[in-house]
Parts: C-alpha cells; sequence; structure tokens
C-alpha cells in the first residue's frame, strides 16, 4: 500500500517540493493533512457468482472487483440463507483489485447476498442485493450394510443402513424399506417413514419361507430427491425347522418287537436353508452326529432321541420313539403243582415216592418267568394238548376245578409267549382225582 500511495502520489509530492523550494529558497517538506484527505469510497463493480445456479453442497464463488482512488481496507460479503440466517465473511484479494469469496451451501433455497468495501481512510461502499438459488438435485447415498444377500436368516433381525445426504442433515422420517421375495424383480413396501437411525427391527415370521429375498432402503431428501440401495444377492428366509424321518430295520417281532439287532436310519429335510445338523441319543447318553446309520443289539426298550437344525438356526423339536429288541424265549417254571408232592384242596400235604405229583380236588396251577425282557403276553394252560385256559394278565394261575371220578395222569403243559412272539414252554406228568 505505501508503495503505491507513493507511487500515486508522487507528482503531487513533487509539486509541493518544488513550491516549497521557490518560497523559501530551500528544499524542505511540508506535507499538510488536507492535500492527503481521502473523501472517496471504493468502488464496486462486476459483482457476480458461479456457477448459477450452484448445486447444494457444492462450492460458489462470489467476485467482484474493488478499487479505490487511494486504497480498499476491507472487502465483506454479506449472505442470507433462505432461513433467514446471515453470515459475514471478508472476501479474499487477487492482487490488484479482485476480490472473491468461496462457500458451499447445503440448504436448498434462495440466498440473497450484496458487498462491502471500505478504503483506508473508512469511507465505505454498499451494492445493492443479488441472489442466487441453491437447488439439491443430488439423491442421498445410500448403503444397505444388512442383509446384502446369502444370509440364512430366521425370527427377528435388524436391517442396518447408513443415508447421508449433503444438504438434508438427517433424513428422519425419510426412510422407506421395501422387501422382494423374488430375486429383486419387485418390491413390496415394508415400512415407510422410519427414522434414519441405521436400524430396523425385522420380524421375518411375518413373511412366508424363501431363498429369493432382498431388501431395498430407500431415503428421500428434501427436494425429493431417492436415494437407494438394496442386497446385491438373494437371500434366505426360514422360520420352518427340518423334518427328521427314521427307519427301523431288523428282524421284526410282534407288537413292535424286534428280535435281533436293529440299524437305524436317520433322514432329515429342510427345504429352504438346508440341514445343517441332525443329533441323536441313545436313552440319557451324549448326544452324537447322525452321520451314516447305526445299530443297537442289546436287548430292552431303548428310547431313541433325535433332532435337526437348519442353516437358519431353526431347532426340530425332539422326537423320542422306542427301540425294542427281545430276542430271548421266555423262562417259565411250573411252580405249583412240584414233583413229588400230594395235594389236598390245593393244599401242598406231603412229598410222595412217586415222582408224579398227586392233585385230589381242585388246584391252582402256578408258574413264573423271571426276567423277561418285553414281557408276558399269554399264559396257555393245557392238559394233554387240550388247552384249557389262557392268562393274558397276571397272576399266571389257573384254577384246576374238573373233577376226574378216577384218579388219571394228564400230561400238563404250560406255553408261554413274550410280546415279541418268542415263545416256550413248560410241562409236568401229573396224577388227578377228585
Ligand atoms: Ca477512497
Ligand atoms: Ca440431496
Ligand atoms: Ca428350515
Ligand atoms: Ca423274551
Amino acid at each position: 500500500m505505501a508503495k503505491k500511495y507513493i507511487i500515486e502520489y508522487y507528482p503531487k509530492l513533487c509539486s509541493i517540493l518544488i513550491i516549497s523550494s521557490l518560497l523559501c529558497g530551500s528544499i524542505f517538506f511540508v506535507p499538510t493533512s488536507a492535500s492527503l484527505q481521502d473523501v472517496t469510497p471504493p468502488e464496486i463493480t462486476q459483482v457476480l457468482h458461479f456457477p448459477d445456479p450452484p448445486e447444494a453442497a457444492e462450492n460458489l464463488n462470489i467476485m467482484c472487483n474493488v478499487t479505490d482512488n487511494i486504497a480498499v481496507h476491507t472487502v465483506q460479503v454479506i449472505i442470507t440463507a433462505p432461513d433467514e440466517t446471515s453470515i459475514e465473511a471478508e472476501m479474499s484479494n487477487l492482487p490488484p483489485s479482485f476480490y472473491y469469496y468461496t462457500d458451499t451451501y447445503s440448504m436448498p433455497g434462495i440466498y440473497t447476498y450484496y458487498i462491502w468495501a471500505n478504503d483506508t481512510a473508512g469511507n465505505t461502499k454498499t451494492t445493492t442485493t443479488y441472489s442466487f438459488h441453491v437447488f439439491d438435485t443430488m439423491p442421498p447415498l445410500v448403503d444397505l450394510a444388512y442383509p446384502t444377500g446369502g444370509e440364512n436368516i430366521r425370527g427377528r433381525v435388524n436391517i442396518t443402513w447408513t443415508a447421508l445426504d449433503k444438504s438434508d442433515p438427517n433424513l428422519n422420517g425419510d426412510i422407506t424399506l421395501a422387501y422382494s421375495n423374488d430375486g429383486g424383480a419387485n418390491y413390496n413396501l415394508l415400512v415407510s417413514g422410519q427414522e434414519n437411525d441405521g436400524t430396523y427391527d425385522f420380524d421375518t415370521t411375518l413373511l412366508p419361507d424363501g431363498t429369493l429375498y432382498r431388501i431395498q432402503v430407500n431415503a428421500t431428501d428434501s427436494s425429493d430427491n431417492i436415494g437407494t440401495d438394496s442386497s446385491t444377492a438373494n437371500f434366505t428366509l426360514d422360520n420352518t425347522p427340518p423334518q427328521t424321518t427314521p427307519t427301523l430295520m431288523g428282524p421284526q417281532g410282534q407288537n413292535g418287537w424286534y428280535t435281533d439287532t436293529v440299524t437305524i436310519y436317520l433322514d432329515a429335510i429342510d427345504n429352504t436353508s438346508g440341514v445343517s445338523s441332525l443329533l441323536y441319543r441313545i436313552e440319557n447318553g451324549s448326544w452324537m452326529t447322525y452321520e451314516e446309520s447305526f445299530i443297537i443289539s442289546s436287548e430292552g426298550n431303548h428310547t431313541l432321541t433325535f433332532y435337526a437344525t437348519d442353516a437358519a438356526g431353526n431347532h426340530e423339536s425332539h422326537t423320542t420313539i422306542n427301540v425294542k429288541i427281545d430276542g430271548t424265549d421266555p423262562l417259565v417254571n411250573i411252580t405249583k403243582p412240584l414233583s413229588g408232592v400230594l395235594y389236598i384242596s390245593d393244599r401242598e400235604i406231603i412229598s410222595l415216592s412217586s415222582e408224579i405229583p398227586l392233585i385230589i380236588g381242585t388246584l391252582t396251577v402256578t408258574v413264573d418267568s423271571p426276567n423277561e425282557t418285553s414281557g408276558i403276553r399269554l399264559v396257555e394252560f393245557s392238559l394233554d394238548y387240550q388247552i384249557e385256559e389262557n392268562i393274558s394278565e397276571e397272576p399266571w394261575t389257573w384254577t384246576w376245578d374238573d373233577s376226574v371220578l378216577f384218579p388219571r395222569k394228564y400230561l400238563l403243559l404250560v406255553k408261554i409267549y413274550d410280546w415279541a412272539g418268542n415263545t416256550n414252554l413248560d410241562t409236568l406228568v401229573v396224577r388227578k382225582w377228585l
């Protein structure tokens, strides 16, 4: 500034010096404040802004040319936003006289501005008002974070996203979620008017299972620009547990009993996300992973429990079946009458010299059958191969009360059946009288 001042006022300064030297005969400097008085304000010209119209959140330059007869001191631009808030900013200088101010404006709408300048003497100048219209043509930037594709989903999950817009600070209430169950060909509204908090509690049980699901997030800014993002691949909704079917192979007896080793096959199916695991246990043993068929060979009534899980995490409820094996004939012993005993009216009287028991009057024939695995289904009492009585529940007894006028021998035969169909018999030759 000083240099400019001197150059600009050099001719005037010289004339003062010359006049002074003529008057006084010697050269000396007598400056006067009046001679330097600046009463001329700066000139502001060529006011413009660029680009016009500006895009929201993009740089806008306000420019002008400012000159002064002496020196420009400060140039400011005063900008009023559509919401009536104002800023006052000093403009930068590109010498000699170019002034500019660069800023961004996120709020769409009409902005007004004017420029104010002063010079070093304090003279000021204000321009007329100019305006520019900020448009938002940029949709929000939306990024769906979950589910993006490939997931197996059940129950409730959070759909998560981010949505940002340079001119719309929060987008709250502007989020719409949609789903497709045909691989993205068509989308159906899931929910609208959501806060832009980046998460939505998605209850998948309200939708049918399927393998062609996608999610779409839409965000609408205040200028109705819509940003969107969708799953890039299909994901699976699966709220149905797998189903396991057992197959038992072995020699079958009766009433659901097997008579030898049983081979067990388990077949689990899941049509949506697929079977993830198949577990079983025998009695209350530890759970084992089913990989191939297995056998149960020990006799008894075993419990087999199994369930499968699918890739979405659904657990089939436990199924328990009985695997019943009894290949052993039941034991049977006639416990009354006994060999070599005299019975009178069902009472044991004495031992006889003969092996053949003598029964006088009524007798209750009894048997026992220890350690029977499947249980006794039937006991058959026969005399000389003629069935006299079938007993299907305890006590395993038969009251032999037929009168025999003359003593005679019989073959008493007791045949026993277990529930698996195994049989056995015991016999005793007896003599009966009365
Ligand atoms: Ca001036
Ligand atoms: Ca926008
Ligand atoms: Ca499933
Ligand atoms: Ca048996």
